[in-house]
């Protein structure tokens, strides 16, 4: 467990260790890390992150964790990789780092991960109030682009509840509206999920190929083979649909569909399920270190499209 007053990535932290670290970081890096408030929770708490940025003007690309509470990997894996991006030497990083502006939110659901710290470690939804019996609606389907057009319920109890109407949860609401404020200066939008292995591409509600399809196929197989190289860890590309099942109202799709942000990605992080979700935290470090030499390989590819 974390010791107060420290951060790092040998455990799993709770939502306010995360905030109190970003924070840091803003004192530690003026000028290049500022604290920005993607919204609020039905609970009442921040969905606070950070942009990073070298210098005015370059491409932006959003890094999202933690939409599903119990992923514990995802926000471990992405403030794992915003520590890379301020302290890496290895000039490749320096690279990117400095050459994108970054927007990055480790937690998209923190009533939900706070919940999974406090009271059940599975659960995966927002906590609002969606019946009188049940809580919470899956935040991966409340989006509104072809929402509720598959994959998604309309029952409250339901594990992919899809809400009452498109963005009735203020985490999705008020998420999109803070990404419309930047989306056209994204030309990257990377989703981080667990598990199963999988580095997905738009959409979930079709499996019609997009525009870009070989591109992004091509850049994701590259990407998977980089990841593959450190621990031989085995991933698969594909769309959505082709490769888990239907799923409408994400993130995602919204992201491409609203504003045609080229570059898309979901990933499902370790494992293959051995463990799960309660992936040990002895596999955060490689997780992450990894998961960035994917990255790397997408932004690098990513600049010459
Ligand atoms: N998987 C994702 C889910 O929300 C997904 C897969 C990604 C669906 C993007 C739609 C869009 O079901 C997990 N593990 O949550
Ligand atoms: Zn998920």
């Amino acid at each position: 467990a974390a010791r107060s007053g420290i951060f790092g990535w040998n455990a799993y932290y709770r939502l306010n260790d995360i905030y109190n670290w970003l924070d840091s970081l803003e004192a530690q890096y003026p000028g290049v890390v500022s604290v920005v408030v993607g919204g609020t929770t039905y609970e009442g708490r921040e969905i606070r992150g950070v942009k990073v940025s070298y210098k005015a003007g370059n491409p932006g690309v959003f890094v999202e964790g933690g939409i599903h509470a119990r992923e514990w990997i995802s926000p471990a894996t992405v403030t794992y990789i915003l520590n890379q991006l301020l302290t890496s030497q290895d000039p490749a990083i320096r690279d990117i780092a400095e050459n994108y502006d970054w927007y990055i939110f480790p937690s998209f659901n923190p009533d939900g991960y706070e919940y999974t710290h406090t009271t059940n470690r599975l659960w995966r939804k927002t906590r609002s109030r969606s019946s009188s019996l049940c809580y919470g609606a899956d935040p991966n389907r409340n989006w509104g682009f072809h929402w509720m057009d598959g994959g998604a319920s309309s029952s409250a109890c339901s594990e992919t509840y899809a809400g009452s109407s498109a963005f009735s949860e203020i985490e999705a609401r008020s998420l999109s509206q803070y990404i419309s404020t930047i989306a056209d200066k994204l030309s990257v939008y990377l989703s981080f999920h667990s598990y199963s292995q999988y580095l997905l591409i738009p959409y979930g509600f079709s499996n019609a190929h997009i525009s870009n399809y070989d591109t992004l196929m091509d850049i994701g197989k590259k990407a998977i083979n980089s990841l593959s190289q450190r621990y031989g860890t085995k991933y698969v590309v594909g769309n959505i649909v082709d490769v888990i099942y239907v799923a409408s109202g994400g993130s995602m799709d919204w992201v491409r569909g609203e504003y045609g942000t080229p570059i898309t990605y979901t990933y499902e992080l370790r494992d293959t399920g051995r463990n799960g979700f309660v992936l040990p935290a002895e596999q955060i470090i490689p997780t992450g270190e990894e998961t960035l030499d994917s990255v790397l390989t997408i932004l690098q590819e990513a600049r010459s499209v």
